[in-house]
């Protein structure tokens, strides 16, 4: 059987609607992109705990503190899910980490943003999570199959999330005039890289061609944006707060919001490694990684001498059984 006609099975499959499991044949690019896409977003998610986590200790109440704790945690479980459906493609988890850690790998720029208020725990939560939910759900429906199933779980948890930092952004916004004014400047802040959280426009896209065609993505970068737009304009109002985009309009034609010119030279110097708190961000995840080498020797010691042990036991029933 030739290469070729190889890969046309393998689009018949993805036509017809079949999910692709690890051990199926697939073509090494769709391999490759499903290993940069996955861990991209593993890295994301355990990068992500990072602004977050520098809130923990300040939370305005035992509440407050309880939820963001559950939240992070979550990202911590989510990274790990995974990297674990990245492994089933052939590549190991140092390989993965050391790709993050020597700057090779992306990871979401948004969390190259500085968390300056407490109000932007809440920005995170609601427009962050919202927006990546949008962009998972889809996901939920992803053609490799060890992907799609670890999406479904993580919806779930994200949509807790996103509820958690609506509820933020509600009760400030509610608040004292200087409680609204701290949600404000948070929405200031986070709205535009939450928009640019989906990616290039779909014409500057390099990759949203060959992934809509394989069923990696099911909607585009800009489909997805607009959704975005579409569902949080009105949360926006039901807070009372202003977007910070003075072209927002609803058009009836359309039937869609249309918005300003997102700063696309700003996107590129974040996901170059510019952005406010790149190095910051990198540097966090590299010590943690050096820190924890003894607890890793130690877990690898540990399982060793367990399976060394187990080993012995198993050798010794044997001769028991041969005994008797
Ligand atoms: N940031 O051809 P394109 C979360 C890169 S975490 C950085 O459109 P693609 C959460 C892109 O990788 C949310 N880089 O790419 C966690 C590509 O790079 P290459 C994370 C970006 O892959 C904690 C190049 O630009 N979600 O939910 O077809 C707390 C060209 O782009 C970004 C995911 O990762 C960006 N924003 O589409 C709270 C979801 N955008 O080719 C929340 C999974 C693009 O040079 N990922 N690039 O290596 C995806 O769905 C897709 O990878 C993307 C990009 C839509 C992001």
């Amino acid at each position: 059987m030739t290469v070729k006609s190889l890969e046309q099975q393998f689009q018949e499959r993805i036509d017809a609607g079949e999910r692709i499991e690890a051990k199926d044949w697939m073509p090494e690019k769709y391999r490759k992109t499903h290993i940069r896409q996955i861990s991209q977003h593993a890295h994301s998610e355990i990068v992500g705990m990072l602004p977050e986590g520098n809130w923990i200790t300040r939370a305005p109440s035992l509440r407050r503190k309880v939820g963001l704790l559950a939240k992070v945690q979550d990202e911590a479980g989510h990274g790990l899910y995974l990297y674990s459906a990245a492994e089933t493609l052939g590549i190991s988890r140092d390989e993965l980490f050391d790709q993050l850690h020597t700057g090779k790998a992306k990871y979401s720029s948004i969390f190259n943003y500085p968390t300056l208020s407490w109000a932007d725990i809440g920005a995170i939560g609601w427009l962050v999570d919202g927006a990546a939910i949008i962009n998972q759900v889809m996901l939920t429906r992803t053609s490799y199959g060890p992907y799609a199933r670890a999406m479904v779980r993580i919806c779930k948890e994200e949509s807790f999330h996103q509820r958690q930092g609506y509820e933020i952004m509600l009760g400030l916004s509610q608040g004292s005039p200087e409680q609204k004014e701290m949600a404000q400047d948070a929405l200031n802040r986070f709205w535009w890289p939450s928009l640019m959280m989906f990616g290039p426009r779909d014409e500057e896209s390099p990759n949203t061609e060959q992934s809509v065609k394989w069923k990696i993505k099911r909607k585009t970068n800009d489909e997805l944006r607009q959704e975005f737009v579409d569902i949080t304009v009105p949360q926006a109002e039901i807070l009372g707060l202003t977007i910070p985009d003075p072209d927002l309009k609803w058009n009836e034609e359309r039937g869609h919001y249309d918005f300003g010119e997102i700063d696309w030279d700003e996107f590129w110097q974040v996901v170059k490694g510019n952005g406010p708190c790149n190095k910051e961000r990198l540097g966090a995840r590299v010590k943690a990684w050096d820190d924890g080498a003894w607890v890793r020797e130690a877990a690898i010691a540990y399982s060793d001498r367990r399976s060394r042990s187990q080993g012995d036991e198993a050798s010794r029933n044997q001769d028991v059984s041969a005994a008797i």
